[in-house]
């Protein structure tokens, strides 16, 4: 009898621990417990990143944005669902897919000299081509492809060698699923769609699926982001999306899970609903970036250099270094990640115009990296004129975009006072400043140090 009553004193206690513990998780992850210190620890290389590479590689670099003479403004990786490409037909990308000119060595040394801190590439998009050596399914790279390589293991391998995080982008939508079907006007029932449907017992399958192909991702390349995509469908729920959560956490414990592994998200915008606990640790605007800062959320805005995710060869809409080096700090400034993509051809090559810019954007950050890595968001209460703020304990980084004309530059009062300020690029050489009751005026050299945006270090107490 005393046992059952201590058992039964034991188990209440456990369990009040465990709710005070759920109650501790900030984000939707009720079923994984963590407090949030812990929870620090493990975001903190992720915070301090703030900048990453997309790659959206796949069999889709083959038609390169056409199909039977056919091209769109669409995205090209959705050329299965665009193009209305029977899964059979298809699926003979495989047989001419052959990048002999991928170089993993190369494809890291880009994304490091750009300032990049982590690599997130597509170990599946949504037509379901494993571009890894999966024993789960024979739709991959190894046993369908005539490269019979495995990239994601040279890449994974090449990153950790030259201190950069390796990341898997992975799909819950699957256009090649065998139980996945399209029940839409005009549509062949096994090509691309936004939504697809899932045969009786299906979804139980599929889900069994994933696990298998996510068990192996994670114990074969350990990677430190799982980016899931896709969730939009009517049969995954946020329920799918937690215990989907609790599996790959329990696989790997410190691993970081984006918001698109539930149900919470408010589309392009990115960040999750607040009506409830959602799972994910960080929210995923996408070609976007927040109005105003989110201060003490995680969040990452992925975006194009061009309007492709995936390669198409006749896209040219490419976006300037400057504006890429500007929506950096922006995001910066709003305590946010900026994921940026590069959509390699089939041969195995990073277009030359992503390579030029993210060179660009490497020398800027080889002079500039201490006012983006590491820092927290504006302290300002409003959006600066002359450009953008970042900051970190006692200092705060003004990023000019606007150079004033007069060479006095007007800082509104946030609260703290300055006790020296200089240019990041000269910091023995201080520059004079007055407090005055709304801020402080600083006097500027006659020249911008770099007209995209140069950065005064105010030093604070
Ligand atoms: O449909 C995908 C798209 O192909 C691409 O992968 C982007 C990247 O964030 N996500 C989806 C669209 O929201």
């Amino acid at each position: 009898m005393r046992t059952l009553n201590t058992l039964l004193i034991i188990s209440f206690l456990l369990g009040s621990q465990l709710a005070a513990q759920q109650q501790a998780s900030p984000q939707g992850n009720a079923t994984f417990i963590e407090t949030k210190a812990q929870r620090d620890r493990r975001m903190s290389w992720w915070r301090e990143a703030r900048f990453g590479m997309f790659i959206h590689w796949g069999l889709y670099a083959v038609p390169a944005g056409e199909y039977n003479g056919k091209r769109s403004d669409r995205i090209g990786e959705w050329i299965m669902e665009w193009a209305n490409i029977p899964r059979a037909d298809y699926e003979k990308f495989a047989g001419q897919f052959n990048p002999v000119k991928f170089d993993a060595k190369e494809w890291v040394r880009i994304a490091k000299d750009a300032g990049m801190k982590y690599i997130v590439i597509t170990s599946k998009h949504h037509d379901g081509f494993a571009m890894y050596g999966s024993k789960v399914s024979k739709y991959n790279i190894v046993d369908a492809t005539p490269y019979r390589r495995d990239p994601i293991r040279e890449l994974a391998a090449e990153a950790k060698k030259q201190g950069l995080k390796f990341c898997f982008y992975y799909s819950i939508l699957d256009w090649h699923y065998p139980a996945a079907y399209v029940d839409a006007p005009g549509k062949v029932p096994t090509a691309g769609n936004r939504t697809t449907k899932l045969t009786p017992g299906g979804k139980e399958e599929y889900v069994k699926y994933m696990k298998e192909q996510l068990r192996e991702l994670i114990t074969k390349y350990d990677p430190a982001v799982l980016w899931f995509d896709g969730e939009w469908q009517d049969w995954w729920s946020e329920a799918d999306g937690q215990e989907l959560y609790h599996y790959v956490r329990t696989l790997k414990p410190d691993i970081i899970i984006n918001n698109r592994v539930g149900r919470g998200r408010q589309g392009m915008q990115g960040m999750s609903k607040t009506d409830q606990e959602y799972a994910g640790d960080f929210g995923t605007p996408e070609q976007q970036i927040p109005a105003n800062g989110l201060p003490g959320v995680d969040w990452e805005s992925c975006m194009t250099m061009n309007t492709t995710w995936g390669f198409k060869f006749y896209d040219d809409k490419w976006k300037s270094s400057e504006v890429i080096i500007r929506n950096l700090i922006d995001i910066a400034s709003k305590g946010g990640n900026y994921l940026l993509n590069v959509g390699p051809t089939a041969e195995g090559l990073i277009p030359a115009p992503s390579v030029e810019r993210l060179a660009a954007v490497g020398k800027w950050m080889k002079l500039n990296g201490a006012s983006i890595y590491g820092t927290t968001a504006s302290p300002f209460s409003t959006q600066l004129e002359f450009g953008r703020a970042t900051s970190k304990p006692g200092l705060v980084y003004l990023h000019i975009f606007d150079w004033p004309t007069d060479g006095t530059l007007r800082v509104p009062a946030w609260g703290k006072a300055v006790t020296k300020a200089y240019l990041l690029t000269t910091p023995a050489r201080s520059l004079k400043f007055n407090k005055r009751a709304d801020g402080v005026t600083l006097q500027l050299p006659a020249q911008a140090v770099d007209p995209i945006a140069t950065v005064v270090v105010l030093e604070t107490k």
